[in-house]
């Protein structure tokens, strides 16, 4: 069944150019783009989306670095959305990502990883919310 699911083109790949070419890896995958838009967003606003990771070690950087500079946020469409785009990611880390994976292309470290994507329906269901209104999801 058609399953949507949350997704951002991190501020180090939209600064190096790599937006047009992340979005062809994804429809390439047979992703519909349900919503899709560019922003700046802040380091508060980072620290909400992140919330769970909130007592990590990693959680003031991640949220400085999210907020650097411009982001895609989009919601993509497709059976196993979920699923499949966790594996079009590839592994967090870009060094233990699988080749033809979106991070092993264009990932440049752990932090600096190009991509995110959520990790399950609940997750999905908030991030879409966070960032989208309903009558931005056609
Ligand atoms: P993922 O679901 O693959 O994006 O990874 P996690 O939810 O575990 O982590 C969320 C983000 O935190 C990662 F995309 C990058 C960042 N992170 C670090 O900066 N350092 C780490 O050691 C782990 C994660």
């Amino acid at each position: 069944m058609a399953q949507r699911t949350f997704s951002i083109i991190k501020p180090d790949a939209v600064r190096k150019g790599y937006t047009g070419a992340i979005l062809a890896e994804i429809e390439k995958a047979g992703f519909q783009i349900v919503s899709l838009k560019r922003a700046s967003i802040s380091k508060k606003q980072a620290e909400g989306f992140y919330y769970v990771h909130a007592e990590r070690p990693f959680f003031n950087d991640l949220c400085t670095f999210m907020s650097s500079g411009p982001l895609v946020l989009m919601v993509l469409e497709k059976d196993n959305a979920i699923t499949d785009l966790r594996k079009l990611m590839g592994a967090t880390n870009p060094a233990n990502a699988e080749e033809g994976t979106i991070r092993k292309k264009f990932a440049g470290s752990i932090q600096e990883n190009a991509i995110h994507g959520s990790d399950a329906e609940d997750t999905a269901a908030f991030e879409i919310g966070y960032w989208f209104a309903g009558y931005e999801l056609v």
